[in-house]
């Protein structure tokens, strides 16, 4: 797949705010944040989308959603909540074509979806 910008910050090309990293996965703030806390989690391996895979890869899929969670308990949000959030291509809203799930905290989320 085409580079992103998103395998740029895994391979330290270009700078990040990051908060987090294991073996998979890298997390660091999102340039634009939707919330007092807005963290983009993501696979090191570049999948395009979700849609791209394979269910041989679950374990990685939870790993993504673990490292939220574990993110969240660190930090002492967790019980007040947080929001995860993965978009997947044009109808998604997609717009880096690097998986990764936002994770959203700081504030209230309220019930709609755009
Ligand atoms: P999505 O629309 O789901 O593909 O989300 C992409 C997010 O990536 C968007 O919230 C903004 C963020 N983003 C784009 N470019 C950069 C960057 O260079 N650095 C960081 N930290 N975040 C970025």
């Amino acid at each position: 797949m085409q580079d992103t910008i998103f395998s740029k910050i895994i391979r330290r090309e270009i700078p990040a705010d990051i908060v987090f990293e294991d073996d998979q996965v890298l997390a660091f703030r999102d340039i634009s944040p939707q919330a007092p806390v807005h963290v983009l989690f993501v696979p090191k391996e570049p999948y395009r989308s979700l849609n791209e895979v394979p269910a041989s890869e679950a374990e990685l899929v939870g790993s993504l959603m673990l490292a939220a969670s574990q993110y969240a308990r660190l930090e002492g949000f967790a019980e007040d909540g947080y929001r995860l959030v993965m978009n997947v291509n044009r109808d998604g809203g997609q717009t880096v074509f690097h998986m990764h799930l936002h994770l959203l905290a700081g504030r209230a989320m309220h019930g709609g979806f755009g």
